[in-house]
């Protein structure tokens, strides 16, 4: 049996974290939007089906019933394929009253639903990174190397080192050391030789990518000995080298980056808007998987775009928009300019009950006339009025305001939040 088949992957959802609220502030972290269209878990359950690894388990904190409807709705398998993605939320049990404490206690918190399962080896993938590879490579590295335990590694920069477990290898390429997130000074002792022309970038540190292939028996063993690890960075990953297991570190060099905060989900979306983006949605062979929604093609009128991405559903009659990512059934009304901003949309389009509303002084769903955006993240379902002004940017206070956030720099107006008409940020 190839090596996928007998691999069971686990997406780690999200910790009790709050760097990505409030988008987070009322659905679970694998259930937000990006790119228009899609949910972050989408991106690693996307990689796992085209890397033909199909038992996935999804770890979350809490099972939002959005995550729940999308995993549903899009991941049903053929009967006869043994393969499933599967929710797994942090559950009170007997042995425990808590959430998962960290990544490794979520891990392992869930082994026993694996049990079920013959497997060799476990692949733990995080839940918000934007990148496409084909974990077959990584699978196969983990097997000649004849390793206990396989890192995903990339070269990072000094500035990013500090925010990344950081190792060394040896000649063989095992590695040899690992320090969880290093501070500035101590990164002199931590730079490694990569090629030309990393160097000639400062990328001279090789990073975990926090994806890791762990042979079944030595996991089990590590969580075993191991009792209060909560954590794969700081605690096991050490432990594994620390006690000599064979640790091998497989070196990627596509395109990845994190989208664990606001800013860098926001970057990470408007940057798709490149003509030639970094991430390829747009690949033949590295399909990123949705829901299957069956909407109808946007609707424009009068709209001057410039590198804009626009998804299914969408009635747009604004003047301009530019660099921005324009979510599924978004509505934008005449005379409106929107500019380096996220629209996630609407789940629902307007209904004629909606419309007739309007007499009590609610905007539409979606975004009025004459309205101007800029430097936003508008989350779903929001009513915007007529003649909005909002402008983010770094002279704004980040915090939290009567109908809306800022966090560095960077206006988020909230799922479901009514902005009435005239209103100014
Ligand atoms: P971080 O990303 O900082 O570093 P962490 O915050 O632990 O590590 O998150 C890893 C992933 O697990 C994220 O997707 C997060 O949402 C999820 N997660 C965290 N706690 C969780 C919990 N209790 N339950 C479920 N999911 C949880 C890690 C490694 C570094 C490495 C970087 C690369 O520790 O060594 O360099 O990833 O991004
Ligand atoms: P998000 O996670 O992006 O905030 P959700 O997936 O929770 O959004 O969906 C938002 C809304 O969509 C729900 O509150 C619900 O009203 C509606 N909805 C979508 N699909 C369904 C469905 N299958 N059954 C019922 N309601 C649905």
């Amino acid at each position: 049996m190839s090596m996928e088949n007998k691999t069971i992957a686990i997406i780690l959802g999200g910790g009790r974290g709050t760097r990505l609220d409030p988008l987070t502030r009322h659905r679970s972290k694998p259930a937000v939007p990006i790119a228009g269209k899609y949910r972050l878990v989408d991106i690693p359950i996307s990689n796992c089906l085209n890397s033909w690894i199909r038992k996935i388990y999804v770890l979350t904190q809490f099972n939002s019933a959005s995550l729940n409807r999308h995993i549903k709705n899009t991941y049903n398998f053929d009967l006869f394929s043994h393969g499933f993605v599967d929710i797994l939320a942090a559950e009170q049990t007997p042995k425990s009253t808590n959430w998962f404490q960290g990544t490794a206690d979520a891990v392992r918190q869930s082994l026993h639903h694996l049990s079920n399962y013959d497997y060799d080896q476990v692949l733990v993938l995080s839940g918000d990174q934007l990148y496409q590879m084909d974990y077959r490579n990584l699978l196969n590295v983990h097997k000649e190397e004849d390793a206990d335990v396989t890192i995903a590694t990339l070269p990072v920069t000094a500035d990013e080192a500090t925010g990344f477990g950081i190792m060394k290898t040896n000649e063989e390429g095992m590695i040899e050391s690992f320090v969880e997130k290093p501070s500035y000074d101590e990164l002199s002792e931590w730079s490694s030789e990569t090629s030309p022309e990393m160097q000639q970038q400062g990328r001279v540190y090789l990073a975990s990518m926090g994806i890791y292939v762990f042979s079944k028996e030595i996991m089990l063993r590590l969580f075993d000995e191991n009792p209060d690890a909560t954590d794969f960075g700081k605690e096991i990953i050490p432990k594994a080298i620390g006690e000599g297991s064979k640790v091998s570190s497989y070196s990627f060099d596509g395109y990845w980056t994190d989208i664990g905060t606001i800013s860098s989900f926001f970057d990470a979306n408007l940057d798709l808007t490149k003509t030639v983006p970094e991430f390829n949605l747009y690949d033949n062979d590295q399909v990123i998987y949705t829901r299957a929604r069956y909407l109808p093609a946007s609707k424009l009128t009068g709209t001057n775009l410039e590198r804009v991405l626009i998804a299914e559903g969408c009635i747009i009659e604004a003047s301009r928009i530019e660099r921005s990512v324009i979510g599924i059934r978004a509505r934008i009304g005449k005379g409106t300019t929107i500019e380096n901003s996220i629209v996630m949309g609407n789940d629902t389009f307007a209904t004629k009950d909606d419309i007739d509303h309007q007499s009590d002084n609610r905007p539409l769903m979606g975004i009025g006339q004459r309205c101007f955006i800029s430097r936003a993240i508008i989350d779903k379902n929001v009513r915007i009025g007529n003649d909005v002004k909002i402008t983010g940017g770094h002279h704004l206070q980040d915090g939290e305001y009567d109908k809306h956030s800022v966090v560095d720099g960077i206006v988020i107006i909230q799922k479901g939040e009514v902005i009435p008409d005239g209103y100014s940020i």
